[in-house]
């Protein structure tokens, strides 16, 4: 038997605010799976997010434990179900250790602001050289909000948004918005996810607005129904596909065949991944979906980045050893 494994448990300081407006975190945690078979290593990261993750750190931790010592073993697929990010995690060090995933992607995403970063001159600079980013609205007052959308629109007229509201709003709020955005930017944005905190409110709103609706929190919680049928979530243009709250790799390729197939395009996310995470889910969205942009651009929410770095970022790289070794065979 050539089979080797180590799990790593980093913990990185963060600054979440812009992505989770409710519960701040100031501390990442996560792991990291590494697989040896022979001269081959594939890494893969299990990072549940909290509040958003169904499973704890502890509960991944035992599971990933359980999981790599009936690979060592010589087990090839898990014969538990698995936690989703325990499944993804897992199932990408598969694909790294085989080589099946693709190295030489470029590594684009659509840079990430809030409505409230106009003033940030640095965010802005950035924004002269793009054709899509995505904004956080929800924060604060829709109608002003919306003015900051028409200011950003003028002022870099290639540009065209995704919003994200993670269902702030009451639908009166998200007409308050939609009907304060410049009637000739509506076809510059792109899609707005989850706008209203009840999901029939979205889809009444985006039939109302014309504005283009993404799931994002209703697919997570939607794929978690024994039942469940990427038809019933066809309201939307788009799907917004976290795979550390999916699932392995072979779900997520599923979901992403069975929403091309009912209309939707999709777009892969991150969910606060390290550098490690993120790197392979460029790969992945750039496998799976070469038409679509990632919403990758969480990396500078880090102080250090793990492992892998991700191509152009100056923020200082820590190696898996320098983090804690929670169990090996
Ligand atoms: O609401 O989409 C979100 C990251 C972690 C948790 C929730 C969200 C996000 C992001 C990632 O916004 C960035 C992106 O999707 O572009
Ligand atoms: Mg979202």
């Amino acid at each position: 038997m050539t089979r080797s494994a180590r799990l790593f448990r980093y913990r990185l300081p963060i600054d979440s605010g812009i992505v989770l407006s409710g519960q701040q975190l100031d501390e990442r945690v996560g792991y990291v799976a590494q697989l040896r078979d022979g001269a081959c290593v594939g890494c893969g990261e299990i990072a549940p997010l909290v509040g958003l993750s169904v499973e704890s750190s502890e509960q991944a931790e035992q599971q990933a434990i359980s999981l790599l010592t009936n690979w060592v073993g010589g087990q090839d697929s898990a014969e538990m179900a698995l936690y989703p990010s325990v499944a993804f995690g897992f199932s990408m060090a598969l694909m790294c250790l085989s080589g099946q995933l693709p190295s030489q992607v470029p590594y684009h995403t659509v840079p990430l602001l809030s409505a409230g970063s106009m003033a940030d001159t640095a965010a802005m600079g950035a924004l002269a050289e793009c054709r899509l980013a995505k904004v956080k609205v929800g924060r604060a007052v829709p109608g002003q909000e919306a003015e900051q959308v028409n200011q950003l629109l003028c002022r870099f007229p290639h540009l065209s948004l995704r919003l994200d509201a993670n269902r702030a709003w009451t639908l009166e709020q998200a007409i308050d918005f939609s009907s304060a955005v410049n009637t000739a930017h509506l076809p510059r944005i792109a899609f707005m996810e989850e706008p209203c905190r009840h999901p029939s409110d979205s889809l009444y709103f985006a039939r109302e607005s014309g504005i283009a609706l993404a799931w994002d929190e209703t697919l997570q919680h939607a794929v978690r129904q024994a039942d469940f049928r990427v038809n019933s979530l066809s309201g939307a243009k788009t799907l917004v596909l976290k795979p550390t709250l999916i699932g392995s790799v072979q779900r997520c390729a599923q979901l992403i065949g069975d929403a091309q197939a009912a209309g939707m395009s999709v777009v892969i996310s991150s969910a606060l991944e390290s550098s490690l995470g993120l790197t392979q889910l460029a790969r992945l969205s750039h496998w799976l979906l070469p038409e679509s942009l990632p919403g990758l651009d969480t990396l500078h929410l880090f102080s250090a980045q793990l492992e892998i770095p991700w191509p152009g970022s100056t923020l200082p790289l820590h190696s898996l050893q320098q983090h804690i070794q929670v169990w090996q065979s």
